[in-house]
């Protein structure tokens, strides 16, 4: 497609091959752009306007809400409910599925979302992000969507992607036939195709993992790390440590260079035995992404889109890139080198 194509162009090129198409799908789109812009119009201006710092409260992970999150949550939600396309809505920052509005047409879509990902990076000017998943609905009915909408299997997700607003804001989905990225034009305020068809490398350099955790990790994930930066172990090139602190922006620029982010399980606190990150909202939608991309995502035993959830904050261990690297690390965790 050519340069310039707008993410509505393309989905209406992609979706005329579908005949089921409706047009619904590419409605919901459409709110989940106007939230990114106006998500990214907060975050630019973010250093000049009372909209740093914490709101002084805690969230249902028991983490601190900044005032950034909690306005890119309120836009995702007003936004998608408002659009008519969705049944169910499920938000990194809100402990239930959250409230469908009576008077409002319910569709057969869900969303569940990670409205403003990296978050404490928000301060210090540093790439955050949008994360969605879009499934439909599997429950009978034009009503409200309930936790069985919502609880299904990462596999069974028609579309997912995310917003970077960084250097410049980039959005990426996947609706199951192929990854594109789409870049921000500020003077004309769309997004226009940047990157068609990404394909992510078989095998990367780049390694992404908190290190300050080492003490946590379970030995095999100790011996893998060791492994990687071992310079007599016959590595294709040498391994290079890139860590952002934001999900979204350090799996991106792995899907492009090559590489592996890691969030294994750690003893750090009991509450949290499967490390940090999110299935639903985190690991789902981007595990989707980079298969699609022919990378790979996998907790170590698992892989991430066979994962049958039970609950909507559910964290599981996350090992996420190139296909080569991750079946490596599943080597390592299952004991095997
Ligand atoms: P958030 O969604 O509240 O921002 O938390 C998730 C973030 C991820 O973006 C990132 O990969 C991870 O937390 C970083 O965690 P840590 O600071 O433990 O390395
Ligand atoms: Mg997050």
């Amino acid at each position: 497609m050519p340069a310039g194509t707008t993410v509505i162009e393309h989905l209406l090129r992609t979706q005329q091959e579908t005949p089921a198409a409706t047009g619904a799908f590419t409605r919901l789109f459409n709110e989940l752009i106007v939230a990114a812009k106006l998500i990214v119009r907060e975050v630019n201006k973010a250093g000049l306007v009372e909209i740093l710092g914490f709101t002084g409260r805690m969230n249902v992970q028991g983490e601190q809400v900044r005032k950034l999150d909690d306005y890119a949550n309120e836009i995702m939600i007003r936004r998608l409910q408002a659009c008519g396309e969705v049944c169910a809505l499920a938000s990194e920052e809100d402990a239930d599925l959250i409230e469908m509005p009576r008077q409002m047409k319910k569709g057969n879509y869900v969303v569940i979302f990670d409205p403003l990902d990296g978050s404490s990076n928000i301060d210090v000017n540093v790439s955050i992000g949008t994360i969605f998943s879009v499934l439909r609905r599997v429950t009978p009915g034009e009503g409200d969507g309930t936790l069985e909408d919502v609880l299904q299997p990462g596999y069974k997700q028609v579309a997912a992607g995310y917003f970077i607003y960084g250097s410049s804001t980039i959005m990426v989905y996947t609706a199951g036939n192929g990854v594109h990225g789409f870049t921000l034009d500020p003077s004309v305020g769309e997004f226009l195709l940047s990157h068609e068809n990404i394909k992510t490398p078989a095998w990367g350099n780049i390694f992404s993992i908190n290190e300050g955790n080492y003490n946590y990790w379970d030995e095999n994930v100790r011996k893998y790390i060791e492994f990687i930066k071992d310079p007599t172990a016959g590595h294709l090139k040498n391994y290079t440590s890139r860590y952002i602190g934001s999900l979204v922006a350090d799996v991106h620029r792995n899907l492009l260079f090559g590489g592996v982010f890691l969030y294994p399980a750690d003893n750090k606190d009991p509450r949290k035995p499967h490390g940090k990150l999110r299935l639903m909202c985190e690991a789902n939608p981007l595990a989707m992404v980079v298969e699609q991309a022919g990378g790979a995502a996998s907790t170590g035993t698992q892989r991430i889109l066979d994962i049958k959830p039970e609950e909507i904050h559910q964290r599981v261990p996350l090992i996420i890139g190139s296909k080569d690297n991750v079946r490596q690390i599943e080597e390592f965790i299952q004991g095997g080198r």
